[in-house]
């Protein structure tokens, strides 16, 4: 089953959008986890066995795991293979922004899908057609392409016009069109920026878009889901990191992430 099939059958069998995005902070998770020789490892699992039935997919994004070196690594690697072997259903899409020359681009892909075995990745459309293809190629896969991320200062380069157009919107284009041969191409564009999500989606039909920025970024859930879902109630992956992750910081930290991601499931169902 290729990625875009695995993503709809899960959001079919869990009726949600959500996307639990796992980022876990040394500064941030609880005291009696911190102590555990695979903290992040174990931290994750708890929240995964928690929102499993709760998710479309889940996204570890790569940088809170590189930061710890070679450990963090590990704990990146405990995560996937937990997740393949146990919830082998639900997609995992490693956010790692990547984007370099082609033959380097070879090797992030190999580290992301033969590695870690993910299903789906995020990157950087900065040097073109050419150089993605390393990950275009990978018909089975899930790319999901910066589009207009939700930063404050995104409007830099990707509002700037091109021809009559705003950049990003010549980046949508182009991921709707002449990049998706493969049908493997996806958004990624922030909550914090409705307006833009609204002309992205009327450039690219019913794509999936990854949606980061709702919650500690300020996105309003409402907004976005007024404005993206497609005709059929879909298309939208709506990623929350830090809200649901800690929630808690004692030991019910899980039971609360649960609770967390319960109301914001509820939420997009109502509100859809
Ligand atoms: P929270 O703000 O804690 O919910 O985390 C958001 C997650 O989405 C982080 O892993 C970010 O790196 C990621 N993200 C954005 O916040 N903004 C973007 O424009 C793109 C991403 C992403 O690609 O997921």
């Amino acid at each position: 089953m290729n990625f875009k099939d695995k993503l709809h059958t899960q959001v079919n069998a869990s009726h949600s959008l959500l996307c639990v995005g796992l980022d876990p902070d040394m500064d941030k998770i609880p005291a009696h986890i911190k102590q555990k020789e695979n903290s992040f490892f174990e931290f994750n699992k708890a929240i995964i066995d928690a929102t499993h039935d709760l998710v479309c997919t889940y996204k570890p994004n790569s940088a809170f795991y590189e930061a710890e070196g070679e450990w963090g690594i590990r704990q990146l690697k405990m995560t996937c293979d937990y997740l393949k072997e146990t919830y082998p259903q639900i997609p995992v899409l490693l956010d790692f922004k990547r984007g370099d020359i082609g033959n380097t681009n070879e090797k992030y892909a190999q580290f992301a899908f033969e590695y870690l075995q993910v299903d789906a990745v995020t990157v950087q459309p900065y040097q073109g057609k050419e150089a993605l293809e390393a990950f275009f190629k990978r018909k089975d896969k899930g790319i999901f392409i910066l589009c207009k991320t939700s930063n404050p200062g995104s409007n830099e380069l990707q509002g700037l016009p091109v021809n009559g157009k705003l950049l990003y919107e010549i980046v949508a284009e182009k991921a709707v069109g002449e990049w998706n041969e493969n049908g493997n191409c996806f958004l990624v564009v922030g909550a914090t920026y409705p307006e833009e999500l609204k002309k992205i989606r009327s450039i690219v039909g019913d794509m999936d878009i990854l949606v980061p920025g709702v919650g500690k970024q300020g996105g309003d859930l409402k907004t976005i889901l007024e404005i993206g879902l497609t005709i059929e109630k879909r298309g939208l992956i709506i990623n929350m990191s830090r809200s649901i992750l800690y929630a808690s910081d004692k030991e019910d930290f899980a039971q609360k992430a649960r609770e967390e991601a319960e109301s914001v499931k509820t939420q997009i169902s109502a509100d859809s």
